[in-house]
């Protein structure tokens, strides 16, 4: 799986994309807490990152190695008695601009919660392990990550007097998954989870994600996704030529010349490009402006305009526009999307190497536990060249994991947490209909205490971010609906 491709699945082009929002105007946001505000060499406010020590190994007593793990704190909001609200970080650094913005925030100040917010260990800042080597990486694990969670939830409630308050775990994507398991496996000390756009449910394979694509962008014009398959169609014919490497090269703006020396190379450049399209379907809408970021303004229907776009070329042209699109957009001077140049930073251990924002991480769980390969085995989607063997086959190559290790792992998964079949109470499951995960979600109630809230029309993890008027209603609705259950669950 391309890294890009990785990117895809948090609540996260914002997550991997902007490390510098931690910066922010001095002030600018109403209730921000004083107390917690620092001053960055620039005179910006940013969180204060605070520490706090866990287990290396939370499932082997005789192992007394410890590390320290990243947390904020939001006390802004709280009013004594107020219930605590945790969100949980995911596959990527943690973004403190949760921590001055969205939907839970706007929860907390009508709640008087307090807000914390724990960085996911061996990510961003929170490193375990001297290196990312693969023996280090068998302490990364979801059930680690809850295990830490417990712990901090602990540590935290004791010293900060929060030890009998309720406390509500909150988070997208990966850590929806995680929101949701958290009161599973430790209803004691969680009384609620909001577990948004969270695919509960392991698979070694998901072609569901592209079939998903395929409606997305059919929604928006009939043709879309047919002109999509047309023009990679032919760029796997082309593919067969190596004459025609040089004009690819051109076409697509690689960094360097297009070798086709293993079925490897071929996939993974043709699902880089796919990438593009799964991008921008995943975060329709959602990659706006965040935290004084700047979004894009690429949109399904920016990517179907192009792809409609005669004046073009040939629907090959057209996808090349849409890949020079996507570089210029994020400033990329040129498309690496040559298999050797990925291995070699996929293997490279060091905290310091390109991978270990998180690319090597995630891979290495989905590998050990989830799967979720994003294969083009359905017919009933656009893509062709990228197929399950292809995918897990980097499970071998980055970590000498095998096919049958990662389907037994995944089972293994489904077994502990229960997938679809979670039993459990207090939990949402807010999801959007056009966000490829749901095909992995909760998202029909499960019981009244377990309920899904669907969104129709919208992407990947959108009621998390700040509302805004532009919203489509539903939006705010189940913004409002997550809201009132919640209310309810803190009075239970
Ligand atoms: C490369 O592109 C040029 C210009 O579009 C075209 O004339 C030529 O035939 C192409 N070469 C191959 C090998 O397809
Ligand atoms: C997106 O925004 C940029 C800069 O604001 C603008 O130049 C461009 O025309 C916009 N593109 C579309 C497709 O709206
Ligand atoms: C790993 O990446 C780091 C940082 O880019 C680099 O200094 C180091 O040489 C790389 N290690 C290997 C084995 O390539
Ligand atoms: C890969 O794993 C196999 C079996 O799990 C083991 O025998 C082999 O030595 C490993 N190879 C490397 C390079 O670690
Ligand atoms: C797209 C999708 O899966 N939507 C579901 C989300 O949850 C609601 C229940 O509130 C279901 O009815 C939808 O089918």
């Amino acid at each position: 799986m391309a890294f890009q491709t990785f990117s895809l699945f948090p609540c996260k082009v914002i997550l991997l994309v902007v490390v510098s929002l931690l910066v922010v105007a001095e002030g600018q946001y109403k209730g921000f807490g004083k107390f917690y505000q620092v001053q960055d060499s620039s005179h910006r406010a940013v969180f204060e990152e605070l520490w706090v020590t866990q287990k290396l190994d939370h499932f082997n007593g005789a192992d007394s190695r410890e590390w320290k793990q990243r947390y904020f704190v939001n006390e802004a909001f709280y009013r004594p008695g107020g219930p605590v609200f945790l969100m949980i970080g995911g596959e990527g650094p943690a973004n403190s601009a949760w921590m001055l913005d969205g939907t839970w925030l706007t929860y907390a100040e009508k709640m008087g919660a307090l807000c914390l917010m724990l960085e996911h260990r061996f990510y961003g800042k929170s490193h375990p392990t001297a290196d990312l080597s693969t023996d280090n990486l068998r302490y990364l694990s979801s059930r680690q990550a809850l295990a830490d969670l417990a712990h901090f939830r602990t540590v935290v409630g004791e010293a900060r007097g929060l030890a009998n308050r309720k406390w509500v775990a909150f988070g997208g994507s990966y850590p929806g998954s995680l929101a949701a398991w958290f009161r599973l496996k430790y209803p004691h000390l969680v009384h609620a989870s909001v577990a948004t756009s969270a695919p509960v449910h392991a698979t070694v394979n998901f072609p569901e994600y592209l079939e998903v694509v395929r409606r997305s962008l059919a929604s928006e014009n009939a043709e879309c996704p047919l002109l999509v398959k047309k023009a990679s169609d032919t760029l796997v014919e082309r593919l067969k030529d190596p004459k025609t490497y040089d004009n690819i090269t051109k076409d697509f703006n690689l960094c360097s010349k297009l070798q086709i020396q293993s079925e490897m190379d071929s996939a993974y450049l043709l699902e880089t490009l796919a990438g593009n399209f799964m991008d921008v379907v995943q975060y329709n809408e959602d990659n706006r402006a965040f935290e004084g970021v700047p979004g894009t303004n690429i949109t399904i229907k920016v990517l179907c305009s192009i792809m409609g776009d005669t004046s073009l070329g040939e629907p090959y042209a057209r996808y090349a526009a849409v890949a020079r699109l996507m570089m210029h957009t994020f400033f990329m001077n040129c498309l690496d999307a040559s298999f050797s140049t990925n291995l070699r930073d996929m293997t490279n251990t060091s905290w310091e190497g390109s991978a270990a924002g998180g690319g090597r991480q995630w891979v290495y769980q989905t590998c050990t536990e989830f799967g979720f390969y994003q294969s083009t085995d359905s017919p009933d989607q656009p893509f062709t060249g990228f197929p399950l063997e292809y995918q897990v086959k980097q499970c071998a190559d980055y970590y000498n994991i095998s096919a049958e290790q990662v389907a037994e792992a995944v089972a293994q998964t489904n077994e502990y947490y229960g997938g679809y079949d979670i039993r459990s109470t207090r939990i949402v499951f807010p999801n959007g209909s056009i966000d490829p995960w749901h095909a992995l979600g909760i998202t029909q109630d499960i019981a009244a205490d377990l309920p899904a809230v669907f969104i129709k029309g919208t992407a990947h993890c959108a009621n998390m971010y700040p509302a805004r008027s532009e919203d489509l209603p539903q939006l705010a609705l189940a913004r409002d609906h997550v809201f009132l259950l919640l209310q309810q669950w803190l009075k239970q």
